[in-house]
């Protein structure tokens, strides 16, 4: 008898190492929390799941600093003449704040007909533009919220034929430098949609942002010789300041391709100069992007961060480069600003600890449906590329 209670008190201690055994393996199938990145499952996963941990793991969003969301605001005070396509503002400038308020420039063009389109480009005269950004000049408007914005008139004006930019200077950016300001900008000496949308960079200064500007009148960064990358086009002209040196970005369109119309191949490229007004040196390792259309960056902790939309394999990312050189893809992200020109309070302070973006001042082209209309608008966007994650901000 004796020795059949101990047989069944052995049974029921097995029995009972073996259950607990048994919810200890249930518990570590357990897939709570799910998937998170630092605990792959112990169990076969489809291709999906895999990817997910090997191949993801630098550009999670999750308390990622260079991952954000957009979102938009339309601005106030810009009147666009019912969007009848005659007036267009597009392509800002970065915001800056000077005198107590913020100040953006950005291509304006006011024209009697709407521009009848790259495609028809032999059709443009000296009244009748051909692209959206053609017969523009550079303007500006401030405020002091940077929401409600005031256009106080042209800042760079088209100088007289036959200098750089007679036929229309566009996509300015910004840069402050020992007390002088400096508007880079595209500088066409033909319509665009002739021949491509080909042009070299020029530059204007001033002692305020006010003006009055004095335009150059000469090329600041050239096109590249036959054959290289950016032998056509020298667009988005984007200055930073760091090192004590002017780094300008700046993006090459040179994929003639007939059968793709538009183009989905463009990058950028870095040129350095110690002066504003040059001589910039092209990077040897150019181009330092391999997509993106419009140039956006920011110094961001010793690097740079660049914001690459539109085209290109690595479009919907955004970047930095450690050494502001060689750019990696710190997130992937949706409905960014296009032609972004962001507000960078450290954009010229040569600092070595950026601190981000929290808004800017972007562009949609074809605003208000009629695409037969193309003309852009300019808007606000607000995101979280700042140092300082704030989650409650979304
Ligand atoms: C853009 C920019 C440049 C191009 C055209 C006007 O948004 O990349 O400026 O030339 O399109």
């Amino acid at each position: 008898m004796k020795k059949y209670f101990y047989i069944f008190t052995i049974g029921i201690v097995l029995f009972s190492c073996q259950r607990e055994k048994e919810t200890t393996d249930e518990s570590t199938q357990k897939e709570f929390p799910f998937f998170i990145p630092d605990q792959k499952p112990n169990r076969p996963l489809s291709a999906a799941v895999e990817r997910n941990y090997d191949a993801y793991e630098s550009i999670r969003p999750e308390q990622n600093e260079l991952y954000s969301q957009f979102k938009y605001t339309k601005l106030k005070g810009f009147d666009y003449n019912g969007g009848d396509g005659t007036i267009t503002r597009r392509d800002p400038s970065k915001v800056i704040f000077e005198n107590g308020k913020y100040y953006v420039w950005y291509t304006g063009r006011k024209t009697k007909v709407k521009a009848v389109g790259m495609a028809k480009a032999k059709e443009a005269t000296d009244q009748i533009p051909s692209a959206d950004w053609d017969l523009a000049d550079i303007w500006y408007a401030t405020s002091e919220d940077g929401f409600t914005w005031e256009e106080q008139g042209i800042a760079v004006r088209r100088p007289p034929k036959p200098q750089p930019g007679w036929r229309s200077v566009t996509t300015t950016d910004i840069l402050k430098f020992k007390g002088k300001y400096y508007l880079y900008f595209q500088a066409f000496e033909e319509a665009s949609g002739l021949r491509g949308d080909f042009c070299p960079v020029s530059v204007a200064w001033a002692d305020s942002p006010d003006g009055p500007w004095t335009h150059t009148g000469k090329v600041v960064l050239p096109n590249g010789p036959e054959g290289s990358w950016d032998q056509y086009s020298i667009h988005d002209p984007y200055p930073l300041v760091h090192d004590g040196k002017i780094y300008l970005y700046y993006k090459g369109d040179f994929d003639k391709r007939p059968e793709l119309k538009p183009s989905k191949i463009r990058m950028q490229g870095l040129a350095i100069a110690e002066d504003p007004l040059g001589p910039f040196k092209k990077h040897p390792l150019n181009p330092v992007i391999n997509s993106g259309h419009e140039t956006t960056l920011f110094p961001f902790r010793e690097g740079v961060a660049a914001i690459v939309q539109r085209d290109g394999q690595e479009h919907n990312t955004i970047q930095y480069a450690k050494d502001w050189v060689n750019f990696e893809i710190a997130s992937i992200t949706e409905l960014m600003p296009v032609a972004g020109g962001p507000f960078v309070p450290d954009a010229f302070t040569d600092t070595k600890d950026g601190r981000g973006i929290t808004w800017g001042i972007s562009h949609i082209i074809n605003a208000g449906g009629n695409w037969k209309n193309n003309h852009t608008i300019l808007l606000r966007f607000d995101c979280d590329l700042s140092q300082d994650i704030h989650d409650d901000a979304m």
